[in-house]
């Protein structure tokens, strides 16, 4: 055990999140931290991006939850909480800027500031938690550093930054080379100015380890031995461990319970602690059942915190029982009942989604930020051994002054001069408005448009053909407006499977002229089934069945020379984007398929 000396003082405890617009380098920034800190031996091989420890986030290059590290710099205890930057997980900042008592803004020297540096910006003012800006990837051959450095100003000031929050201090950086200066061709060659700030910058947390405990509840832990663990930050008071506290729960009542373990956060390991003191964040046992929102507190006067809020959800998408003719020949989990309960474990973490029945049993109706949080949730399902079907992904609208109002996002798009014309006609079809366009000389224009957020569904996949994938598009919810009316859909067909069967090669070949093909020869079909996207605007029942007639072949030969255009296999995003109201992605561990709801051809 560690630092379980009652000495220490909370003026030694700095609590941070790392916040940015997403792949600005938090994550690896924070590597570098880890590093310098000395935690790991001189020749150690350590892996990149060491806090994206999950599969998903390997795999995708992208934070998706926020971790919490600690380093140590000399006396002071430095706990970070690497963020996601991608806005779908914009809850895990909201719950990250609750413990922490300030942040580092990142922008990359480039890119400058974009739509997610305005969101995480100013969850951070509101919260009036100091800043230290540091602009990250001065490395860049196209670095506009003084440019990016007054685009921030200018960010801080459209959101209402007092005078004194104007005075952020600035660091010039390398996060992947571990560098940081005061000034853009400073001389160090380490983060040492970094962590000189962050002790300057980043307040000592305030409250009294004398006084009565209150643990804020940030964040959810399993472990096999211990049970449901607590991740939170001491507000006030001293936690040991074998104290008897109560849990104040979210719904106004008291449960007391004993605290089993406490750990604290080093590097990649937590410390056993037999302490906590006030600023302290820390993994804390023996509290079954607690939730994210909910307060540690002493027992004999027990003092909630205000509960956790966060922005609400501005996508639904229904999630259903497979009942597809190849249901359950791939999954483990394909009841109702197993899909209940792992959305309501889903529930207990993710703070921003969110479940409500729908009147069938069969069928969930589950809430998020975006199609990407909600397909990283059924990614995430289909390797636990999950099937399901998941419906086109609808917007949230709501009832307000007598008026149907819907989400509007504000969208930029960073592209080639060339395609501006393209691009403008595209999303006027969308019910987007032009709000902003910027021509910088480099040949690439900035457009801005405020755009209902349902016209941007399945607009990455258009923009991307569109451009030949040369633009960069984010967006960031912007309000509510009134209901813009009927948003034209996909303007093509589905090509549907009219039977039961094997693909073949020459159905398809004889098929590929109509549009594009989803699926490989040999790939097992059912009737309802759709096979691939019709040029034309309606649906066509095919049969992709079909064998050659054997009196009609000329020579074996022959039979080899079919090429085939290669199918365009679609992954789950894109097949999220693709389906109609009519029609349903059906998710198993190894296959993607799209179907229609209605199977039967003649009932359709
Ligand atoms: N040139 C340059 N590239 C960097 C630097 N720091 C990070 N990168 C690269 O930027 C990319 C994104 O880095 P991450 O650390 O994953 O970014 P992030 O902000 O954590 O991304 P999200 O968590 O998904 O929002 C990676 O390819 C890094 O190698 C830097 O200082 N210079
Ligand atoms: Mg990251």
């Amino acid at each position: 055990m560690s630092n379980g000396s009652p000495t220490r003082t909370p003026l030694q405890t700095r609590n941070l999140a790392i916040v940015a617009h997403v792949d600005h380098g938090k994550t690896t920034l924070v590597d570098a931290m880890l590093k310098q800190s000395g935690l790991f031996r001189a020749n150690q091989a350590v892996e990149e991006r060491m806090m994206d420890s999950n599969a998903l986030e390997r795999e995708r290059g992208i934070t998706i939850l926020s971790k919490t590290t600690g380093i140590r710099y000399h006396e002071y205890k430095i706990n970070i909480v690497d963020t996601p930057g991608h806005s779908d997980f914009g809850g895990e900042v909201e719950r990250a800027l609750k413990i922490v008592d300030g942040v580092i803004l990142l922008v990359d020297s480039s890119e400058g500031p974009l739509p997610q540096t305005r969101y995480v910006l100013s969850k951070a003012l509101e919260a009036r938690l100091p800043q230290i800006v540091v602009i990250n990837k001065i490395d860049r051959p196209d670095a506009r550093i003084d440019e990016v450095l007054n685009e921030i100003y200018d960010l801080f000031i459209d959101l209402g930054a007092t005078e004194e929050q104007l005075e952020f201090p600035v660091i010039y950086a390398i996060g992947r080379d571990g560098v940081a200066n005061h000034e853009r061709d400073g001389a160090s060659k380490d983060l040492q100015p970094l962590f000189e700030q962050i002790v300057q910058t980043i307040p000592a947390p305030t409250g009294d380890p004398a006084s009565d405990l209150q643990v804020l509840v940030a964040n959810l832990d399993y472990n096999d031995y211990l049970g449901r663990m607590a991740i939170g930050r001491v507000f006030s008071g001293t936690l040991r461990h074998g104290d008897e506290v109560a849990i104040a729960k979210l719904d106004g009542s008291f449960q007391k319970t004993k605290i089993t373990r406490m750990y604290s956060f080093e590097g990649l390991n937590r410390i056993d602690e037999t302490l906590g003191i006030t600023g302290d964040v820390l993994a804390i046992a023996g509290v079954e059942g607690i939730q994210i929102g909910e307060t540690i507190t002493s027992a004999e006067s027990p003092k909630p915190l205000p509960p956790i809020q966060i922005d609400e959800p501005t996508i639904a998408m229904t999630f259903s029982v497979n009942n597809s003719p190849f249901a359950g020949r791939e999954g483990v989990h394909v009841t109702s009942r197993k899909l209940r309960e792992r959305l309501d474990k889903e529930l207990l973490t993710n703070v921003s989604i969110r479940v409500e029945d729908t009147g069938s049993p069969e069928s969930f109706k589950v809430l998020g930020r975006g199609e990407l949080q909600l397909a990283i949730l059924i990614e995430s399902m289909r390797r636990e051994g999950y099937e399901l079907q998941a419906g086109k992904p609808e917007i949230v609208t709501k009832v307000e002054d007598d008026m149907r109002k819907e989400p509007i996002e504000m969208l930029l798009i960073d592209l080639p001069e060339v395609y501006v014309g393209v691009i403008i006609e595209k999303m006027g079809q969308r019910k987007g408005k032009l709000s902003k366009m910027v021509n910088n000389g480099t040949g690439r224009a900035r457009l801005e448009f405020l755009a209902p957020s349902r016209g941007l569904i399945g607009l990455r996949n258009d923009v991307l053909t569109d451009t030949r994938g040369t633009a960069i598009m984010n967006s960031l919810f912007h309000g509510w407006i009134e209901w813009q009316g009927e948003i034209p859909i996909r303007p093509t067909g589905s090509l549907i499977s009219d039977r039961a069967g094997k693909a073949t090669a020459y159905a398809m070949w004889n098929l590929q002229e109509r549009g594009e093909l989803f699926i490989e020869p040999g790939t097992e079909v059912y009737e309802g089934m759709i096979v691939g996207e019709n040029a034309r605007d309606a649906d066509l029942n095919v049969n992709i069945v079909k064998e050659k007639k054997l009196t009609n072949m000329r020579a074996s030969s022959a039979d080899e020379a079919i090429r085939l255009v290669p199918p365009k296999l679609l992954n789950l995003e894109q097949a999220i984007e693709f389906i109609r109201e009519d029609e349903l992605v059906e998710i198993t561990p190894k296959s993607i398929r799209l179907r229609k709801k209605i199977l039967k051809a003649n009932q359709r």
